[in-house]
């Protein structure tokens, strides 16, 4: 049946009746949206149930993408748009007297991740059902996610982030499918009569892993997908060993909060319960489906993909192999066979402090029978590997090494695939971060350069945007985003030009009023708005920029009727409450605005707004207004980069240094149409091998450098006396670990030429639109399909695209 407007006005008002007894005039939005969730989720219900019985039926072959993180950000609307009825059902909505944006801004946006590394799993199932892909997201359903961040006299402050407060809707509650984890307690392997070691445990603690299913929705193709998070309990027939209320504590433990690190690694136990917990849930409810099929045990790898996103679901391996072997009792030939021949794994990160290893007293002490497999994994690595590559080679890859475990070296050894998610990454994991394993397994390593789902990111954050290039160019990119392409015909086309111009002005326009209400800060939406959104990080250098601010700052000081490019710089970033550095440069720069923002002198040339608790929905709101995109990182440490992409996709101008996926970005729209500067990767690493770098020799030479930095300890900026002066050591004293002063000359003078191609607005927006027009091959979707091809081999929905993609391999 389709819905049609009428229709749909009589249903909802059905369901909402029906579940508040009550008169929806006189309702909350948060009634409302609860309602209207309730009653997508009712409509989708009958795909959802098809979708999975259409798997079974034919016996497809599946993914299951592992991660300890996904970001999905509001999903109301973006399931109104998959499905097909976002136009119904927001003139139905709006028929009845209700303001459909606040019912929309209800909806509380789940964080179950840190940054990039989780969102991308978001945008990989958005992806993975519109190309209906039989795929599935499993993870951990925490009862907190990420902090909520406050900023108090210019600090950070972390709230616990209490998103299940009102329920999930969305959520389906899967007790009959609930799996048990056994942690602890001791295991001695004994003969079973057949020959075969069968492990005897005792002591063990065993806690109820129970499912939560999300359906993931097709984009118009009537695909519903699932997502499982899983959630620790207390098994109802264990009570009784649950005793004190320690012990109790220490299961709702598991899955109450997201660790909130990134590109960092914190060894705690818990984190390690939490990776296996899902890990084990996950693999047990794989095994539970496969075996339902009756096929042979070769057939496996045939129908299950197991994707490990980063190294923190890897024991899905020796979980994996103990589940073969002790309960299916196969040789440990074959189980290892159809293990590595499932499982593939992508990395994340070249930074050292990222890499996961875990003590392996812990390992033992926690999950003694899964350690007992990975000693053994690395035994026959040792024993194998030896005669073909030496000693030395093989040493310095094995998992166990000086106490600890190595995530990533089980992640390769114990799987198909290892790929990075930009060219240059996976080119330095090859050559030198994971190079001993390149010369073991050559084909093992691929890339994989990230992408975003233009669907959220465009369709729906941008529908302005969306309806000028439909209008220019029909509405075929969005199943087959390659098309994007032919909106470059109208970049000299002056008409279309103008407006997008006037889109960008409206949307800057809706982010100075957000700004005013949140913040009381009058904008200026004629400004060029400078965006920096990420993770605070020392690598991603936002002291970088704001050093550049402060310069300009200085220049208007000097002279208070310079004329100035107007811009307004926002700042979006959470740090670690751990990451005291971090910390500190976030109160700098709150500082910072602080002054520039209240000082008559500076007027409308400078505005800085550093948002509080950036997250998926902010971004939704700043992306679309941005006019420069900064992607400043020191080149070779940002793996991939994907707000670029996003940035790039709303008609941000990127402000890049060649790393990550800059480097394509750079490639697609041509060197006029990006503004490049730093050092190179190459450069880097020269400067690193030859040890001469000396930020006080770069000070020595650049007195106006000298000038600004002293002005974080000279007491020009008000209330950082313990912070200005740790971000001077750093730079100055501590030799500036990520260059920032080195690239400063040549980042100002990229401004400087932003700012003067700012003044000519048909040539900005041109290479707006071009910028706009190149972005389609960052579509999740191609990336999507490599996958599928390459790693997975499984098949999607023939598309168009595919001729797209092989022509661009
Ligand atoms: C990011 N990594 C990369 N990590 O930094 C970014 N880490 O370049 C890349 O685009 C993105 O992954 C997607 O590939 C992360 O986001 C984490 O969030 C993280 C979380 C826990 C532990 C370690």
């Amino acid at each position: 049946m389709t819905l049609t407007t009428n229709i749909f006005k009589k249903e909802f008002k059905k369901v909402f009746e029906s579940q508040h007894a009550s008169n929806i005039k006189d309702s909350s939005s948060e009634q409302q949206y609860a309602a209207l969730a309730n009653f997508i989720k009712f409509y989708s219900s009958d795909n959802w149930k098809q979708t999975n019985q259409l798997y079974i039926d034919e016996q497809v072959k599946q993914v299951y993408y592992f991660s300890m993180e996904f970001l999905p950000g509001r999903m109301l609307k973006s399931n109104l748009l998959n499905l097909g009825i976002l136009d119904t059902v927001r003139d139905g909505i709006t028929e009845m007297g209700l303001d459909f944006d606040a019912i929309v801004q209800s909806e509380v946006d789940p964080a179950l991740g840190n940054g990039g590394l989780g969102r991308l799993a978001s945008c990989f199932m958005d992806s993975i059902a519109s190309l209906a892909i039989p795929g599935n997201g499993n993870g951990i359903r925490y009862r907190y996610g990420l902090f909520q961040q406050r900023f108090v006299d210019g600090y950070q402050v972390e709230l616990p982030d209490n998103w299940l407060r009102n329920g999930n809707i969305w959520e389906v509650r899967k007790e009959n499918k609930a799996v048990m984890i056994r942690f602890g307690g001791e295991v001695y392997l004994k003969e079973d009569g057949e020959n075969k070691l069968r492990p005897i445990y005792s002591n063990t603690q065993n806690i109820l892993a129970v499912p939560y299913d999300t359906g993931m929705i097709g984009y118009e193709n009537d695909v519903v997908n699932n997502l499982r998070l899983w959630s620790a309990e207390i098994p109802p027939e264990e009570e009784i060993n649950f005793k004190t209320s320690a012990e109790r504590v220490l299961v709702n433990q598991i899955t109450e909060v997201l660790y909130p690190d990134d590109s960092n690694y914190e060894g705690q136990l818990l984190r390690l319960r939490q990776e296996y917990f899902f890990t084990s849930a996950g693999i047990q409810s794989i095994i539970r489906f496969f075996k339902k099929q009756q096929l042979p045990w070769s057939e496996f790898p045939n129908k299950i993909a197991i994707h490990v996103n980063d190294t923190h679901p890897a024991l899905c391996i020796p979980e994996l192999m103990r589940i073969l072997l002790d309960e299916e009792g196969l040789s440990w030939e074959k189980a290892w066979d159809i293990t590595k021949k499932s499982i593939s794994y992508t990395n994340h990160t070249i930074m050292q402090e990222a890499m996961e290893k875990w003590p392996v007293h812990m390992v033992q002490e926690l999950i003694p029978r899964i350690y007992q497999i990975i000693e053994a994994i690395n035994q026959r690595h040792i024993d194998k590997k030896i005669p073909l590559y030496g000693e030395e080679l093989t040493y310095r890859t094995t998992i166990i090494s000086d106490g600890n475990i190595k995530m990533a070296n089980l992640a390769i050894i114990g799987s198909h695939s290892v790929n990075g998610v930009a060219q240059l990454h996976t080119d330095i994991l090859k050559e030198e971060i994971l190079h001993d394993f390149y010369e073991m397994y050559p084909s093992k390593f691929n890339n994989k350069t990230n992408g975003i789902t233009q669907r959220r990111w465009l369709h729906l954050a941008n529908e302005k945007l969306t309806q000028l290039i439909d209008t220019k160019i029909g509405k075929e990119w969005k199943t087959s985003p390659a098309e994007l392409r032919q909106f470059k015909a109208y970049s000299k086309d002056e008409e279309t030009l103008n407006l997008l111009s006037d889109i960008k002005l409206e949307n800057k326009k809706r982010f100075a009023a957000y700004a005013k209400e949140k913040y009381a800060i009058e904008l200026d939406p004629t400004a060029l708005f400078d965006v920096q959104i990420k993770r605070l990080h020392a690598y991603k250098r936002q002291l970088l920029n704001a050093l550049h601010i402060l310069d300009r700052y200085l220049k208007i000081k000097d002279d208070p009727k310079i004329e100035l490019q107007p811009r307004v710089f926002i700042f979006g970033a959470k740090a670690a409450p751990s990451y005291i550095y971090a910390k500190q440069i976030i109160k700098f720069i709150n500082a910072l605005a602080e002054l520039v923002n209240n000082d008559p002198d500076v007027g409308n040339k400078i505005k800085i707004v550093f948002v509080e608790n950036y997250g998926v929905s902010l971004a939704e709101l700043i992306i679309p207004a941005a006019d420069i995109s900064e992607q400043i990182s020191l080149a070779g440490k940002e793996a991939s980069g994907t707000s670029n992409m996003k940035l790039m996709l709303n008609g941000a101008l990127t402000m890049a240094t060649l790393d990550g996926a800059n480097i394509e970005i750079k490639d697609l729209v041509g060197e006029d149409n990006i503004f490049l500067f730093g050092m190179t990767n190459d450069e880097v690493n020269r400067m690193n091998r030859e040890g001469h770098y000396s930020s006080k020799t770069v000070l020595k030479n650049n007195p106006r450098l000298n000038r600004i930095l002293e002005c974080l300890i000279n007491g020009t900026i008000p209330d950082i006396e313990v912070e200005g002066r740790v971000i001077y050591d750093s730079l100055v004293q501590y030799n500036d670990e990520y260059y920032v002063l080195q690239d400063f000359e040549s980042f100002v003078a990229a401004q400087e030429r932003a700012d003067i191609l700012y003044q000519d607005k048909p040539l900005w927006n041109q290479k707006a639109l071009i910028n706009i027009a190149s972005s389609g091959p960052f579509s999740a979707d191609f990336t999507i399909m490599r996958y599928a091809e390459e790693i997975w081999n499984v098949k999607e929905r023939p598309t168009k695209d595919k001729v797209f993609l092989k022509g661009n391999q």
